[in-house]
């Protein structure tokens, strides 16, 4: 049984005001001509198959277009849905898609969520959102992390008798590296899953969510993030991109190959100084990708000057300029190498409690909150 595990498409991506979906289909492009020369079983999608809950009709089009082509290579998919995916959008297309071999797990569901596919069970646990777990009733005094280690290992029970079988969802596991695009509320430690909740049994471990490629050592079994299909925005510049090709056999550890993607646009952020920054803008003007600017400006009476050369000399390919002055790059700079993140509404909110309270959040209202970010970002 070979398999490709996937992740994390988010077709219709923008990047300020360019769409990244030339990015989308250069990168399934090569999952096609990979599945065309090595003929899979299966394709496993973990999540975030559409950047926004109603996605542009050309993110449709590329996602649907994808899906036929391994159709006609005569190889099934089984697709999950990820926290930016709608559960009832991706609804909407599960019997449809089901016509060419596509099959959609909408919703966290654990009487539909175990699938047969050429004889390999897999385990799909689509992304749990905070509501979606806490309306089992009775269960609602536990933490997220607990009731989801829970569903994973309701499921485990359904499969464990099967030769060969897989879990395919979309979670953020205790101590993976992320990269910040995955929107900040979800990666925090309320979200996160212990490695050891994932049962040993399991041939292999699916993962969607986490945008940068991984391996988790600390589970039991083979847990994978293949993270992002291309850098969705400058946290990720620099990242290399991968999808998975997977060989199980019966009684044996998997064989697991990352396949390198090569990317139709890398992002870089460039320091420009505005004392030498024609000499700057010469050394990246013929850069392939996109750009972000951090203009680092000393005289402020000559900065708009020199801020209209820079969009002048990199054009269409410039994302973003950030004026800074010296003490600000500095600072940037630093925050960046430390990957501070305090952009967490949750981490913040837990900040400013222990602030006025002095005390740790009780568990009950780190809930409340959740659910209602969760509420807010859904609308
Ligand atoms: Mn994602």
């Amino acid at each position: 049984m070979r398999l490709i595990h996937l992740s994390d498409i988010h077709a219709g991506k923008n990047l300020g005001r360019v769409s990244r979906n030339e990015d989308v289909v250069y990168a399934l492009n090569q999952v096609v001509d990979f599945c065309k020369e090595n003929k899979p079983d299966l394709v496993l999608v973990a999540g975030d198959v559409f950047d926004k809950a109603n996605p542009d009709n050309e993110a449709k089009e590329i996602i649907f277009d994808f899906f036929l082509k391994l159709h006609s290579l005569n190889i099934p998919s089984v697709v999950i849905s990820g926290n930016h995916d709608s559960y009832e959008f991706m609804k909407s297309l599960k019997k449809l898609l089901q016509v060419i071999d596509v099959y959609v797990v909408p919703k966290p569901n654990l009487e539909e969520c175990v699938l047969d596919v050429k004889g390999l069970k897999i385990a799909c646990l689509p992304y749990p959102s905070e509501r979606v777990l806490t309306r089992a009733g009775e269960d609602s005094k536990l933490s997220y992390a607990v009731l989801v280690e829970k569903a994973i290992k309701y499921l485990y029970e359904k499969v464990k008798d099967a030769p060969l079988k897989v879990l395919l969802s979309h979670l953020f596991i205790a101590g993976s590296k992320y990269t910040r695009t995955e929107r900040e509320a979800t990666i925090t430690d309320y979200y996160a899953v212990e490695p050891s909740a994932i049962p040993e049994g399991f041939d292999y471990v699916a993962l969607g969510h986490v945008h940068r490629y991984q391996r988790i050592e600390k589970a039991p079994t083979h847990v994978y993030y293949t993270g992002s299909l291309f850098q969705l925005d400058f946290s990720e510049a620099g990242q290399e991109k991968f999808f998975n090709f997977v060989e199980l056999k019966e009684g044996e550890p998997p064989h697991v190959e990352a396949i390198k993607l090569s990317l139709k646009n890398p992002l870089h952020t460039f320091e420009i100084n505005q004392e030498n920054y024609a000499k700057e803008l010469e050394k990246i003007k013929d850069v392939q990708g996109y750009i972000k600017v951090h203009l680092i400006v000393k005289d402020k009476t000559k900065m708009h000057l020199v801020a209209e050369k820079v969009k002048e000399a990199l054009g269409e390919k410039l994302i973003k300029l950030e004026l800074l002055t010296p003490e600000e790059a500095i600072k940037k700079r630093l925050e960046e190498e430390r990957e501070i993140q305090k952009l967490n509404l949750l981490d913040l909110y837990r900040d400013y409690f222990k602030e006025s309270y002095g005390r740790e959040v009780p568990q009950e209202i780190i809930k409340t909150v959740s659910q209602l970010l969760e509420q807010v970002h859904e609308s």
